[in-house]
């Protein structure tokens, strides 16, 4: 409620409205942000619980790298202290790549006990979005976003990455999601709630580690300009949300489709066998993954983050 009135101020009214009590900018973001420079918001759930140390850390600094050859700021989002913070220095992306999955997993739910607690969080994309949001940030670029999960009409696992879509104008480029999900599902449930998935330069919902599906997006998209109109008429219009901006993997780096499907398979049973529930689900299968191609998926994902920031930086630069 709070957060959804403090979004409808303008940036400056609304870091002054919270008296810059909860948020702290970097002061290269808060530069940026003064002189309007394009930004773009990073998640650090996939630096916590996304991938293994060393690559983890190596990978946020090489996105970061990435997004400013392309002509954009990137802002690492995290809770440290208490903090949503926006900018992270080497130094703190280096301590939550460290600490791993002993930083706790913070989505929109876990952010008032974080804040009041003064404790170190990791954001999910949810979370991200949130904080991204009331430093104004736009466009964020991330791997794969969560969605509904396989059995999901029994175990009613579905991800709050998806209804924070619904609501925060945000928007996603991500490489699809992993087909650990039901992929079918996950774009049934934007379609209820209104969150236009875009194709970029493709027809096809892409799944992560391949560029192909079997699912069709519902526009595809071929130029960063066409893209830049499009997210402002969104939002210009009053309609409310994200968009989810699907890119493809670089074909070079894709992984051979029967085999990480085979991989998949293996992981979720494992994950059904061991009892996994909750927030612990999607991190389990991640390392497992990982562990079980020994860890030549890792290359994959790090390469389509990489692409990610590419596009997201040149978007947010065109808009
Ligand atoms: N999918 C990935 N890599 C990730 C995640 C998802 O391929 O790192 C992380 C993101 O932070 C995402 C979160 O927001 O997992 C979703 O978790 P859950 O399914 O518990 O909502
Ligand atoms: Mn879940």
């Amino acid at each position: 409620m709070i957060i959804n009135q403090l979004l409808s101020f303008s940036t400056p009214q609304l870091l002054k409205s919270m008296k810059n009590q909860y948020i702290e900018l970097s002061k290269e973001i808060a530069d940026a942000i003064a002189t309007k420079l394009p930004l773009i918001a990073l998640e650090s759930t996939i630096i916590s619980h996304g991938m293994p140390y060393p690559q983890n850390v190596e990978t946020a600094l090489l996105v970061e790298k990435t997004v400013r050859e392309n002509g954009a700021i990137p802002a690492t989002i995290a809770i440290l202290g208490g903090k949503l913070k926006v900018g992270l220095n080497p130094d703190e992306i280096d301590y939550l790549g460290k600490k791993g999955q002993a930083v706790l997993k913070c989505s929109r739910r876990d952010l008032p006990f974080a804040v009041t607690n003064g404790l170190d969080g990791a954001t999910t994309v949810a979370s991200t979005m949130i904080i991204a949001a009331m430093a104004g940030i736009k466009i964020f670029a991330t791997g794969g976003i969560g969605g509904v999960h396989r059995g999901a009409s029994e175990t009613f696992d579905i991800s709050a990455d998806l209804q924070e879509l619904a609501r925060t104008n945000v928007a996603v480029v991500c490489a699809g999601a992993k087909s650990i999900l039901d992929l079918s599902l996950t774009l049934e449930y934007l379609e209820t709630h209104g969150v236009p998935v875009v194709g970029w330069q493709t027809n096809e919902f892409p799944a992560f580690y391949t560029r192909s599906s079997g699912l069709l997006v519902d526009y595809r998209v071929d130029s960063v300009q066409d893209l830049a109109k499009t997210l402002q008429t969104k939002w210009e219009l009053g309609l409310q949300g994200g968009v989810v901006i699907a890119n493809p993997i670089p074909a070079e780096f894709s992984f051979p489709k029967e085999r990480i499907d085979m991989i998949i398979e293996q992981a979720l049973a494992e994950a059904n066998q061991k009892n996994i529930k909750g927030k612990e689900v999607t991190p389990f299968l991640l390392a497992k993954i990982e562990q079980l191609t020994s860890g030549s998926s890792l290359q994959s994902n790090i390469q389509l983050v990489l692409n990610n920031a590419k596009l997201a930086a040149q978007l947010s630069k065109a808009m």
